[in-house]
This record gives C-alpha cells, structure tokens and sequence, in this order.
C-alpha cells in the first residue's frame, strides 16, 4: 500500500472513530491516538523521509490535507459533544418553576401602634417632645411626686401591680414593696421636671398596668399617651385649646370638646373631656347612650403641690395636663366594641385596619 493509500485510510479509520466517540474524555483520546506524537498519522509522517524527494511534495500534499481534515472533523465533533453536554446539563439541573408559589402576607401595624403614632404626629406637630420613662416604677414617682395622699385607694394591692424587691433597697413599708408597673405614664413627666426648668412641652406615650379584669371597656395592661405643659401664663384655656385641637385632627373637623368637673390628686382643677358623638353629631343616639357626648380624655391644670416634689416655682410657673388611651381612642374612631379584641392576636380581626 503507498503512503497515500495509507493517509487515506488512516483518515477514514479517525472519521470512523470519532464517530462513534460519545464524550469529550474519549475525544481528546482519539485526538491523541491520530495526531498525538506518538499517533498514527505522525508515525505515516515519519516515513515520508525515506521517498524518493521527487514524490515528497505530493506525499506532503496529501498528509497535510489529511491533518487538516482530521483537525477539522475532531472540532467539529467537539462541538457537538460539548453542545450535548450542556443540553444533558440543563435538562440534570433545571428547577420547575411551575409550581405554586408560597403566598406570603405582608405585615403592617397594629392598630394600636398605628393610633400612638398618629397621636404623637399631632403634638410633634404642636413641638411637644416626647418622653419616656421605665414600666417598673417607684411609688415615689407614680404616687407621691404625683400628690397621692399615703391612703388613697389607686395605692392599693387590689389596684396596683407591686413588684418584689429581691435586693431589699426598696424595704417594704406597709408589707408591700414601694417597686410598682406603673400606672400612668405620669411618672415619666415626674423625672423630666426633676432634670429640666419650664418650658416643658412633653408627650409620654407607653405601657401602663392596673390590677383590672379584662373586660369590654378595661385592659389589665394599656397604652397611654400623657401631655404636660409647663410654661409663664399658661391657662385653663390653652388647655381646652390644645384638646380642641388633637380631637379635631383624630377624630375629624365636625367633632366638638366639652369639659366636665371632675377630681385627679395632680390636678386642679380637674376635667373629664367629651367628644361629640360621631353618629348623632350630638343630638343623642343608641351609640352615644342618648347623651349626645363621649368621654374620652382627663385633663387639668397641674396641681402646686406636684411643683412642690420636682423644684419648680409654682408662683412663676403654671401647667396642664391630660391623659387618654390609645385602645380607647381606636375603639371609638373605628367602631370597636370590646378592647379585647386588641390583644386576642386574631388576625382576622387585625389585618381588617
Ligand atoms: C404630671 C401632672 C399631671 C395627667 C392626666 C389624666 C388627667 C387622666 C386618664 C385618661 C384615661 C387615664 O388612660 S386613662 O385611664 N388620665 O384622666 N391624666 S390629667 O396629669 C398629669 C401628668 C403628669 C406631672
């Protein structure tokens, strides 16, 4: 057989071969086994030195086309195989998307939440600060500072959650510790009128804890919001004013304030404040019980003895001061009847604000 012979059956044994190549490991193989330097078309190569130099030309001619050749067919079945590869890859590595997605609902504010910040918008509005103090109180700055008398009921165990001192600073007097829950954010306005002179324009929103039984109208647990302002000249009716106003933004324009008579130990005087009723516009209905008036708020003026206890002038300096709940508040902006349901954690009532 001549060398070209050979060439061309060479070149049709590595078609042949690759052909039936499935991988690219076994590819580089083939490659190797036909071009490689020990391969086979190297090796007819290395006999072209024994020719006579007149058919050299031809012969290289001839095993030139066919390296090219073989080049060109091992690429192309390269391809191939490396274009299955990735096929089989897609296929190994896909992710189905098809099925259902897991239905996620967004979160939002209790409503309760949703009302302090709205009631808090109002006085940051008017430059209020807001302040804040810690649950655990002495009785110091929830009763006494407050012009509690050493007898009065609110004082009671049967009123007032007491908390034991385990480090006796705080001895008991009565059997009782003098560590409380606070009852009113009020002892918050106590420390600020210990660090700071008037005027004072303090907002005190927070949790506050009574020993009641949870029922439609009461929650042993709370959120207050606490308004005290300190200043030269202040009176009774930049307090009726200020309430005008925070009732006018929560509950709407329409809406008119009244002022009853009323007792706190750390005001005087003091007043219960109604709303008009917002279904009747005050004439009297079933939701307003006929009267035409809801109360919502306490408020006064600060009383000299509480100026007393905290070291501010009460000959120069005059203040008021109001309180309100925020489940109250919601409770009537929005037509809740008990105030349970803000704390039952049922998010079919939750979700609905
Ligand atoms: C200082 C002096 C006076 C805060 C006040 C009320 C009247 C009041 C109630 C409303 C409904 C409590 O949440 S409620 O049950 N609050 O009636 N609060 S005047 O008076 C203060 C506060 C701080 C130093």
């Amino acid at each position: 057989m001549s060398i070209v012979d050979e060439l061309r059956a060479l070149q049709a044994e590595a078609v042949a071969a690759l052909g039936s190549v499935s991988d690219l490991g076994t590819l580089e193989d083939v490659r190797i086994a036909f071009l490689g330097k020990k391969g086979s078309l190297t090796a007819v190569l290395r006999g072209l030195g024994s020719l006579p130099p007149e058919e050299r030309p031809a012969v290289g001619k001839v095993s030139n086309e066919v390296r090219v050749a073989l080049e060109e067919a091992i690429e192309s079945r390269r391809g191939e195989l490396a274009g299955a590869a990735l096929a089989d890859r897609f296929v190994a590595e896909a992710i189905d998307v098809t099925l259902p997605g897991r239905h996620r609902l967004p979160g939002k504010q209790h409503l309760i939440s949703q009302t302090l910040d709205d009631i808090v918008q109002v006085f940051l509005g008017l430059g209020y600060k807001i302040g804040e103090g810690p649950e655990v109180e002495l009785d110091y700055y929830n009763f006494t500072a407050l012009n509690h008398p050493p007898e009065h009921p609110a004082r009671a165990a049967t009123d007032t959650f007491y908390v034991r001192d385990l480090s006796g600073d705080h001895a008991a007097v009565d059997g009782e510790s003098d560590v409380l829950l606070r009852t009113h954010t009020s002892p918050v306005q106590v420390h600020v009128m210990e660090r700071q002179q008037p005027p004072i324009y303090v907002l005190a929103p927070g949790r506050v804890y009574r020993r009641d039984v949870a029922d439609p109208s009461h929650l042993p647990q709370f959120t207050q919001i606490e308004g005290l302002v300190v200043d030269e000249g202040i009176t009774f009716g930049d307090l009726k004013g200020t309430l005008e106003h925070f009732v006018r933004e929560i509950f709407g324009p329409k809406r008119r304030v009244r002022l009853r008579p009323h007792f706190f130990p750390f005001t005087e005087p003091s007043a219960e404040v109604d709303i008009s009723c917002g279904m009747c516009g005050g004439s009297g209905c079933r939701s307003c019980s006929g009267e035409g008036w809801i109360e919502v708020l306490g408020s006064g003026m600060v009383d000299p003895n509480v100026f007393g206890y905290v070291g501010i002038d009460p000959e120069r300096y005059s203040g008021f001061a109001f309180g309100v709940g925020a489940e109250r508040v919601a409770a009537l902006k929005y037509g809740i009847p008990d105030l349970r349901l803000f704390v039952d954690g049922d998010m079919r009532f939750l979700r609905q604000f």
